[in-house]
């Protein structure tokens, strides 16, 4: 790896990775060299009449794949890094066509449409890089808390969420479903006696939206949890999980962090703010912002608005929502004891924007179905997921988490195009 160079003492190296510039000077040649730890200075003085070596250089394209092998140099007056290779054998390993077909300003369409061209650069690497970090980070601390890790379907017979959003596909002499999300399974695995399960996997949803926020395809953390009282104790698994990950990427990559985004990760404090949502609006309209949505449910301007009140007074970059109307939640939400109105659910708003979805669930099998009832949905359809819960069901809760909106936030950038490897949008299945 590039990075280390500078560790080593002088003497022989060889060294692979994509030529980033090139400078053909009549006396000496330098290329810069990089792979994904970091750039070299390879350096060349130019025979008379040149050679194979030099001639190679002088064609060589940018972005071309190269290996070399050569001495390796301390010297302070090189700016990068203090070093230098002196070329002894020259390799082009792969060669690239002479134009690159994206540029730094190229439109985020663009950039998608040659997103391995558009990986190579440290910043992306870097997303991906603390991706591996965070969901290593979540993973360890469910293992150490006894969780079990589960794989669910994702061709289901049924919908998991609403009916809206959902992509069917033809499944031999019937039709399935892509799973909106792993919600029956990880309420199944509560029915089997695991107790305390995670996974992360994909979630599809056929929302033809194309907001920064949204993509058809996304990978959902999720979690869920035996013998709650409430969702508050979601919420407190939820919010300690999040802060072993956001230590973990703080101490593995901080300075990167810092040097490529300009960006200080905060490892949170808890507990997050919990505000209801009622009373979550209210302020909002306090600061002169009233939530237009005429379902109840908080917009993205209200999202925004609430986040920037909970930095003010609490210091705070996460809040909990709690506490939505049940008309705006699905039927699987448990209701309050005292009024039917509202659910034992939040949502965990990042930033300005919304990360999760949590809450208890309703496990008595008879509220279960009066509740999905009461939504219109059909309990014929519903009777594999019901049957659940008629053997002896503890009470449990968990959430869902959105892996791209947790990176976009963390690290600023404009839209979960960045942020998931191969983005899926209404208008996108290639590459
Ligand atoms: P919900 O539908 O709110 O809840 O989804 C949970 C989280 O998943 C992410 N998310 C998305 N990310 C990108 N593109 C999308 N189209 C998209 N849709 C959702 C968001 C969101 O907060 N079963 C429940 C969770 C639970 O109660 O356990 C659910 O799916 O970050």
């Amino acid at each position: 790896m590039i990075k280390q160079l500078p560790d080593l003492a002088d003497g022989q190296v060889t060294v692979a990775g994509w030529v980033e510039t090139i400078r053909d000077q009549k006396k000496v040649q330098f290329v810069i060299l990089r792979d994904e730890s970091g750039s070299v200075q390879l350096v060349r003085p130019r025979p008379e009449g040149d050679d194979e070596i030099s001639s190679t250089i002088s064609e060589l394209t940018l972005g071309s794949f190269v290996r070399v092998s050569g001495e390796l140099k301390h010297d302070e007056r090189v700016k990068l890094g203090g070093i230098e290779v002196k070329i002894e054998t020259f390799e082009v390993v792969g060669k690239a066509l002479p134009e690159n077909p994206i540029a730094e300003d190229s439109s985020i369409d663009k950039r998608l449409d040659w997103r391995f061209l558009d990986l190579r650069r440290p910043e992306l690497n870097l997303v991906f890089r603390v991706q591996t970090t965070f969901e290593h980070a979540l993973r360890t601390w469910w293992v150490e808390h006894d969780f079990v890790e589960i794989h669910t379907p994702k061709l289901m017979a049924s919908p998991s969420e609403s009916r809206a959003e959902l992509f069917q596909v033809p499944y031999f002499e019937t039709t399935a479903y892509l799973a909106q999300s792993p919600q029956h399974f990880k309420q199944m695995a509560q029915a089997s006696g695991f107790g305390k399960i995670f996974e992360i996997g994909p979630a599809f949803r056929a929302d033809p939206s194309f907001t920064a926020r949204h993509a058809t395809e996304f990978t959902s953390v999720d979690a869920e949890i035996s013998w709650v009282d409430s969702h508050e104790d979601v919420m407190r698994m939820h919010e300690e999980l999040l802060v072993a990950g956001f230590t973990a990427v703080k101490e593995k990559h901080g300075d990167e962090i810092k040097a490529l985004f300009d960006i200080d990760i905060e490892v949170p404090s808890t507990p997050f703010p919990r505000i209801p949502l009622a009373e979550a609006k209210q302020i909002v309209a306090d600061r002169g912002y009233v939530v237009p949505r005429a379902d109840d449910d908080m917009d993205p301007e209200g999202e925004r608005q609430i986040s920037a009140y909970v930095k003010e007074t609490y210091g705070s970059d996460f809040v909990f929502l709690t506490d939505y109307a049940t008309s705006i939640r699905p039927f699987y939400h448990r209701r309050h004891d005292d009024d039917a109105g509202l659910t034992n659910s939040y949502d965990l708003i990042y930033n300005g924007t919304e990360i999760s979805t949590g809450a208890q669930r309703e496990h008595r099998v008879e509220v279960l179905e009066a509740q999905a009832r009461d939504k219109g949905l059909d309990t014929e359809e519903l009777a594999t997921y019901l049957d659940f819960f008629r053997y002896g069901v503890p009470s449990h809760g968990g959430f869902g988490m959105g892996l791209g909106r947790v990176l976009m936030l963390m690290l600023h950038l404009p839209s979960i195009r960045e942020t998931t490897y191969l983005f899926r949008g209404p208008n996108r299945l290639l590459p």
